[in-house]
Order: structure tokens, then C-alpha cells, then sequence
């Protein structure tokens, strides 16, 4: 093995992406959380190997990002890929403030879109692709918790691509958080922000747009002014209303005194179980979509 001089490097961009990025091609990040703590046992590789062909089939390189073996790695092998999805709940879920201590632990660490964006800045990635974003949790009042999602998208010069918000947060809330912090929310072809499992009913986003090279436009005009990231909403082409099996969980996430890092994985699983699959296939499939969507973006923004 080489070790740079100082030691191993903290963070490794996989060759095909270093490639990508010195020749000014288009990159898109994904990140590994859902992979490990979103789907079912044994899903998550199926739906990590789907957006990345659907990143591919757009024309850009997927760059999946994960905490292993001591490094932040930035494009992963199948076999890496796979070491997340068989973890499971066992690989510790990575935002932001875990990532240098996954490294130094040589733990396992599945990057949130908190900790992909974190990444994403010290490689010079600019889009990012993922189900939904974390946010402004309901009953932030009396319990605080707000994800760290948010804070790294106002550090980051990166475009994601979500299905908005997390559903089971509070999304207006989340959306006042981002107008707070400069970050731009625009519209897919749509005047609402997306509630994750369903289009519609969602508060209005400030901006919509219409084409990949719009989107591409205002982000170079941001980043030429700002600093922030920015949020592309991309509505799910299917919907399901699942805001009673929200509540449900959110009420027994509570009374069994889940907290923290831990309800999202929590809620989305036991919407996952009552909905009999509708929830999983639906959730795999914007995933995809959204990947697919950031790497339009993507090309469009590398192609001037
Ligand atoms: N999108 C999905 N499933 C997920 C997530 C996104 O379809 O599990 C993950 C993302 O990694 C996001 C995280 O950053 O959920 C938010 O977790 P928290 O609310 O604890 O910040
Ligand atoms: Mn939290």
C-alpha cells in the first residue's frame, strides 16, 4: 500500500471520478444511508446499483460516497457497495459531525446527504441525488431536532436533487429553515415543494423550473453570487398518501423513546412494513428518478 507522506489520505475519489471531475465532466454524489438504513434487509443494493446506472444512462459518473476502512471514499466498488448494504443498521449512519470519527475509528459509516455534502465540498462535486432531504423534525418546540442536512446545504455549492422534504418532518417549517439559510428551493415543473411519497399538497416553492439547463442557469448564478446549495424538488411520478401511518409512528417512535439519528430509519421502516411494499417501491423508484434528474442537471451545467 502507498501512504502519502503525512500519512493515508482522509479523503479518496475513486479513479473514473477523478477523471470525470479534472476534465470539467459531469459528477453526480449519492449517498449510502438509505442504502444501509432506508430499505428493508437486503434492498438497499438493488436500489444504490439503480441510481447509479440511471446517473450513467444520463451521461455523468455516479460517485457514491462512504466512510470505510479509515477514508471518506468518494466512488465505490460493488464490492464496497455491497459492505453497506449487508451492514444494515449495524453501519453507523454519517452526517457531518461523525465523519472524521468513522475515519479515525475505522468504523463503517454510511453517509447522510449531510455527510455526502461535506464531501462533496472537499472533492469538488457539485450535484447530489437522493429520496428525501432531512429537515425541521414536527415538535421541534418542545424537542429540538433539526438534521444536519440543512446546515451543510447552506456550506455547500451543490445542487440536490430530493422528492423535497422528509414527510414525517415538519415541511413548512423545513422550508422557512431554508429560506433562513439562503438556500434557493426550485420546482420540477412544479409550483409546490413534493411531500416525498406524494406530489401534491405540499407549501409553495419560490422559484419553478422548467428545464435541466434552467435549473443548471440559476446555479451558476447562485454560485457566482453565494454560497450556499441549492434544492431542486422533484415531484415522485407516483404518489402515496401515508400521512395516518406518519402519525402512528411518530406516536410509537415517542412512547419507545427513539430519538436522535434514529427515528428517521425508524418511521420510514414502519411505513415500509404497513404499506405491504407500496411505500418501498415507490421510494426506490424517486430515488432513481432524482438520480437520473441530477445528472441531467448535471450534463447541462458542464456542458457550457
Ligand atoms: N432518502 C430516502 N431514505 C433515507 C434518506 C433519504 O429515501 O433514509 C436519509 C438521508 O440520508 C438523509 C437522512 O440525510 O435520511 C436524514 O436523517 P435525519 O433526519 O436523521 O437527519
Ligand atoms: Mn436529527
Amino acid at each position: 500500500m502507498r501512504v502519502a507522506p503525512g500519512g493515508p489520505a482522509v479523503i479518496q475519489v475513486a479513479p473514473d471520478v477523478r477523471e470525470a471531475l479534472d476534465s470539467g465532466r459531469a459528477v453526480v454524489a449519492l449517498e449510502t444511508t438509505l442504502v444501509s438504513h432506508g430499505f428493508p434487509a437486503g434492498e438497499g443494493l438493488d436500489v444504490a446499483l439503480e441510481a447509479e446506472r440511471r446517473v450513467r444512462d444520463a451521461g455523468a459518473v455516479p460517485a457514491t460516497v462512504g466512510v470505510l476502512d479509515g477514508r471518506v471514499q468518494l466512488g465505490l466498488a460493488a464490492g464496497e457497495l455491497e459492505r453497506f448494504a449487508a451492514a444494515g443498521e449495524s453501519a453507523r449512519k454519517a452526517g457531518p459531525r461523525d465523519l472524521a470519527v468513522c475515519v479515525a475509528k475505522g468504523v463503517l459509516g454510511a453517509t447522510t446527504v449531510g455527510g455526502t455534502l461535506a464531501a462533496c465540498s472537499a472533492a469538488g462535486i457539485r450535484f447530489l441525488g437522493t429520496g428525501g432531504i432531512g429537515g425541521v423534525h414536527r415538535g421541534f418546540a418542545e424537542r429540538p431536532d433539526v438534521s444536519a442536512d440543512l446546515g451543510e446545504l447552506a456550506r455547500a455549492r451543490v445542487l440536490v436533487v430530493s422528492s423535497g422534504v422528509k414527510s414525517l418532518l415538519d415541511v413548512p417549517a423545513t422550508l422557512e429553515a431554508l429560506e433562513a439559510l439562503g438556500v434557493p428551493v426550485l420546482g420540477w415543473q412544479a409550483e409546490t415543494l413534493p411531500l416525498f411519497y406524494s406530489a401534491e399538497g405540499g407549501p409553495l416553492v419560490p422559484a419553478t423550473v422548467a428545464t435541466a439547463s434552467e435549473a443548471a442557469a440559476i446555479a451558476r448564478a447562485h454560485w457566482s453570487l453565494g454560497r450556499t446549495g441549492l434544492l431542486l424538488a422533484h415531484p415522485p411520478a407516483e404518489s402515496l398518501d401515508v400521512e395516518a401511518l406518519i402519525e402512528t409512528a411518530l406516536a410509537q417512535a415517542s412512547s419507545e423513546r427513539v430519538t436522535g439519528q434514529d427515528v428517521t430509519p425508524f418511521v420510514l421502516s414502519r411505513i415500509h412494513r404497513d404499506t405491504a411494499g407500496e411505500s418501498v417501491r415507490i421510494n426506490k423508484r424517486l430515488i432513481a428518478d432524482n438520480a437520473a434528474l441530477a445528472a441531467e442537471v448535471a450534463v447541462a451545467y458542464a456542458a457550457r
